[in-house]
């Protein structure tokens, strides 16, 4: 049996970042239902980011995404997230919502939109610098819809490129994570399908680039934590975007549609030691809650986090390795089951109550009146959404 002290002295380490688009509202291409309450702008993102810590503990960060959260004073905004006891973390950008990115961004045939896009890229950078975060998170919907359309080699020169130019702005202790993504919005070739091509720009880069796994980026019975492991073998694992998929990049809670994957994935970041704040993976979730309550809802992934985190540190490691070398291929799986089967959440609770929170995190968020003082409160205004 793992000693019970370290892993309640890991889960208390363990930090989860939420984003600040979760909070605003979302919805799908037929329709986006709007909820009541729902923040203005960045500052009161944040606010509602901060309740998410106060209930868990273990969400000290949020997430921006420029320009949805663009301020005149991002050293201003920092100041706004220390006083509610959170810290800006990773900052996004977007390079697929202005008209001229219609064919790319970073790879677009046109050298004028890849200037476009990299001047964007290092805004990102500065605004680091002024609020503090160590990652520059870059997602592409660059690709191509139909063969023929641009060509695809070329496309890897231009983004390699663009991606060095950022990388060569980069401060001391700063990071370049590259997300992948399968497919959408382009259906022919994405130009950054998969953690392969992710990881070769990066090793070409240099040691400040890393890739970002999100979970719901992949085709349909893809091992994620497959990828995990090989990412991590290289020191290359800069991160995840935490969702759950059934179909494609649904971006639902996380440990929702397969607990047991998160459970795996975990699993290979704990076997590596790399669960831990000094080993440089990221722990963010990516997640739009477009029928269900939003604060809730990412306490309710950050709890889902925290249990498939607790279940990996109780695998018996020992006992897995000598079952693994004495070719026990039951016994083995046995080993990792048992920790997957174990009941965590009492583990939790207490963990919870020794750091003065409650042990119940969602329903104490819903007694505190919270969520009837942003309806009340927030009246007039635009309410934040996808794009803004
Ligand atoms: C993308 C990608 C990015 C996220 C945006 C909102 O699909 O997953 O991580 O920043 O969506
Ligand atoms: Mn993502």
């Amino acid at each position: 049996m793992p000693d019970l002290t370290a892993v309640r002295a890991a889960l208390r380490d363990l930090r989860i970042e939420v984003p600040s688009w979760a909070y605003g509202n979302s919805g799908t291409r037929f329709k986006v239902f709007t909820q009541p309450g729902v923040p203005r702008s960045a500052y009161e993102k944040i606010d509602d980011a901060a309740q998410v810590h106060a209930f868990t503990g273990a969400a000290p960060s949020v997430a921006v995404h420029i320009p949805w959260d663009r301020v005149d004073d991002y050293a201003d905004l920092a100041a706004h997230a220390r006083a509610a006891g959170v810290a800006i973390g990773t900052v996004n950008s977007n390079t697929f919502q202005d008209p001229d990115y219609m064919l790319g961004s970073v790879c677009h045939p046109d050298g004028r939109v890849r200037d476009k896009a990299v001047a964007h890229l290092l805004e990102c950078v500065d605004i680091m610098d002024a609020t503090g975060s160590a990652d520059l998170k870059l997602w592409f919907a660059d690709g191509t819809n139909y063969p023929g359309q641009d060509d695809l080699a070329a496309r890897q020169d231009r983004l390699a490129e663009s991606l060095a130019r950022v990388y060569a702005r980069l401060g001391a202790g700063q990071r370049l994570l590259l997300e992948y993504k399968l497919f959408e919005p382009s259906f022919y070739a994405t130009d950054v399908p998969d953690w392969g091509t992710a990881l070769g720009h990066c090793m070409a880069l240099g040691p400040q680039a890393a890739v970002v796994v999100d979970t719901g980026h992949h085709a349909p019975g893809t091992n994620i934590e497959f990828i995990v492991a090989v990412l991590l073998r290289a020191g290359r694992l800069g991160g995840f975007d935490f969702n759950s998929r059934f179909y494609a990049d649904d971006d639902l809670m996380a440990g929702a549609a397969d607990p047991f994957q998160l459970f795996r994935i975990l699993h290979e970041v704990v076997r590596a030691g790399a669960l831990g704040p000094a080993a440089g993976v990221a722990f963010m979730l990516d997640q739009c809650h477009n029928i269900e309550p939003k604060i809730p809802a990412q306490i309710r992934s950050v709890l889902n986090v925290q249990e498939a985190a607790a279940k990996a540190l109780l695998v018996d490691a020992p006992a897995l390795r000598t079952a693994q070398q004495n070719q026990d291929v039951l016994g083995a799986h046995a080993v990792l089951m048992d920790a997957y089967n174990t009941d965590v959440r009492p583990l939790l609770a207490g963990l919870r109550e020794e750091m003065g929170l409650d042990p119940d995190p969602v329903a104490a968020y819903h007694r505190s009146g919270y969520q009837d003082k942003i309806i009340a409160e927030r009246i007039g205004g635009t309410p934040a959404g996808w794009g803004s």
